[in-house]
């Protein structure tokens, strides 16, 4: 049975990330992509003057009605979030859509380069968001974010392997069995790391660095890592961490040789045919 994986990010219209990323690229992979638009953007919030229409009010008879309607998720991979209640509204899917084995990926976006987004200094938003982690089976941080769910300063982490098997091990004690920690470094390339508390799969996968600063690039990474996991044959953690990192790395390196705007994301469409049939 083809998978469904509902995907709970904003629809930003111009500069790819969130749904304008994973409804793609989930589709490429061959998995049901059932979005839940968190909210409008005009474009992502690296541009100036960005219009944005927050959508939860919308979501609780949005989910409400998919239950009436019989909508069964193998998976919920939810990224940008706006709000406490979004991130309750998550749980509610699962509560309501999910099917008993219902994994849940999450990445909380919270923060990149050592500094928190404004919605991190939110009454209650980093709790909610630590709850969300708690609860999910697979979560995705970048060293930033990784920081602020442990309770760090958002540029209070150290760049090596040995902190971040520290920082899996911390967030794994509380409660994700499979954690990736993103925008690693390591002589001049860069990478991720992988842990799985269940079998105690512990690595690293480090390559080619490309000099530019894409937005959205964490949500291509999870995106792919999302469709490889919910694969008809799921793929190896191992194996979808380094498809995932491969891709967007070749989408990057494309793009820096086409030379379009850095804000406005990579090339991926021209490179999803690589994704299909794997
Ligand atoms: O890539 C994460 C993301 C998602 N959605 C919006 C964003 C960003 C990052 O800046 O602005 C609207």
């Amino acid at each position: 049975m083809q998978k469904k994986v509902a995907a709970v990010h904003d629809i930003s219209g111009f500069g790819r990330c969130a749904l304008t990323t994973a409804i793609p690229v989930l589709s490429a992979c061959g998995i049901q992509c059932c979005p839940v638009p968190s909210a409008v953007l005009s474009a992502h919030t690296a541009f100036k003057g960005v219009t944005f229409r927050d959508l939860t009010e919308d979501i609780d008879p949005f989910i409400r009605n998919w239950a009436s309607l019989g909508v069964q998720l193998d998976g919920i991979y939810s990224g940008y979030l706006g709000s406490e209640k979004q991130i309750e509204q998550v749980l509610m899917l699962r509560e309501l859509c999910g099917k008993p084995d219902c994994r849940m990926i999450v990445d909380p976006v919270m923060g990149d380069n050592g500094k928190a987004y404004s919605i991190v200094f939110n009454d209650g938003f980093t709790t909610a968001i630590r709850k969300l982690c708690a609860k999910a089976d697979v979560i995705t941080p970048n060293l930033t974010e990784c920081a602020l769910l442990l309770g760090m300063d958002a540029d209070g982490y150290t760049d090596s392997m040995e902190a971040a098997e520290q920082y899996m091990r911390a967030l794994a004690d509380r409660g994700p069995r499979q954690i990736v920690v993103t925008g690693l470094t390591k002589d001049g390339q860069v990478g991720a790391g992988y842990y799985d508390k269940v079998t105690g799969e512990l690595g690293f996968f480090f390559h080619e660095h490309i000099p530019v600063y894409y937005p959205g690039t964490g949500d291509l990474f999870t995106s792919v890592l999302t469709s490889r996991l919910f694969a008809d044959q799921p793929w190896s953690l191992k194996a979808a961490v380094e498809s995932a990192a491969l891709f967007v790395m070749e989408c990057a390196k494309y793009t820096s040789e086409q030379g379009t705007p850095p804000i406005e994301g990579v090339q991926f469409e021209k490179k999803l045919y690589r994704l299909m049939g794997e």
